[in-house]
């Protein structure tokens, strides 16, 4: 791990100084010091680091690590951390007019600002914005502001609030490109997406209708659409089933690379595919979100999880 420098020390202790709050909340240097906020209440436990606003573990009190993170993620600036909750934002994967811009878009990799950490009964919320600069205006030439809001305790509640502070409107994509924790990707089964439309992107988003509940046998890389389905992964390896529930949200993006992606990955060790499925709340393609200017949108996921049997 490289050493903090005098000046991220001094940032930390800016932050502790602002932030702190004695045996709950704290900023300590994280993965190749970044500086990352660490939550731990009766109810649960939970790492945020500021790069990307970026939630890398959420632990409920009595279960284990809710949130898949590679022991491969590379902690550094303009790199999206490979695992956790990555934000997409203000297009999903591959920006359709220039095959130039980083995949997912630039909220990801930009250091965003820690505005808040408060109780919330005895959860405890953290709010971190990002908004345009003339970094982000290079790839995408509007006024923006978002601020992520994640509240911890025995669920998770993560919010994306997007503010078009531009004077014509804004038309964006976005989404929670959770990683979920689980004990072996090919005893899981994903429930919610029956008879829904997707675009499987393992065969050029060729529209296809989900029959059934989701296994995992290969690849997968499906965009549901006009979906607001409450999602349930259901895990016997772990013994528990995680419950997603959406807001404001009418995609939902199912991926696991599989082996042979994964091995491909330097940012994931070989085995680790086997260990999560991301299931995101998106609002994507046809779905794109559109705001007048002042105008403000709010995409949720609340997570929590139960005991089998
Ligand atoms: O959400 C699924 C997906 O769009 C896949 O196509 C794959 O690209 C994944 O996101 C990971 O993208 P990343 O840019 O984080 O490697």
């Amino acid at each position: 791990m490289a050493a903090t420098t005098a000046n991220q020390s001094l940032d930390i202790q800016a932050l502790n100084s602002r932030f702190a709050l004695p045996g709950i909340v704290k900023i300590v240097p994280g993965n190749n010091t970044f500086p990352k906020v660490v939550v731990t209440t009766p109810q649960a436990s939970a790492e945020i680091y500021l790069h990307g606003a970026h939630l890398t573990s959420w632990i409920p009190t009595g279960q284990k690590e809710v949130i898949f993170l590679s022991e491969k993620a590379q902690f550094q600036d303009g790199k999206a951390i490979r695992g956790g909750v990555p934000i997409c934002f203000p297009w999903f994967n591959a920006k359709q007019d220039d095959p130039k811009a980083p995949s997912h878009g630039f909220v990801r990799t930009k250091s965003w600002q820690l505005d808040a950490i408060t109780h919330e009964g005895n959860a405890i919320a953290v709010s971190l914005s990002t908004q345009s600069d003339e970094a982000t205006k290079k790839w995408w030439p509007h006024n923006f502001h978002v601020t992520q809001r994640i509240t911890i305790g025995t669920q998770l509640k993560i919010e994306l609030v997007v503010t078009n502070t531009d004077n014509s409107t804004l038309t964006f994509e976005e989404a929670l490109h959770t990683y979920y924790h689980v004990g072996q990707i090919r005893e899981a089964t994903v429930v919610g997406l029956n008879d829904t439309t997707y675009q499987d992107n393992t065969e050029g988003n060729r529209e296809k209708l989900q029959q059934g509940n989701n296994t995992f046998t290969q690849r997968t890389d499906n965009a549901y659409l006009n979906t607001q389905h409450d999602i349930e992964i259901i895990d016997p390896s772990l013994q528990r089933r995680i419950l997603i529930a959406k807001r404001h949200s009418n995609n939902t993006v199912v991926w696991n690379p599989w082996e042979e992606l994964a091995q491909s990955m330097a940012d994931l060790g070989d085995e680790e595919w086997q260990k999560f499925v991301c299931v995101e709340a998106a609002n994507i393609r046809a779905n794109a979100i559109t705001l007048q200017p002042e105008e403000q949108h709010t995409m949720a996921a609340i997570v929590q999880v139960q005991q089998l049997g």
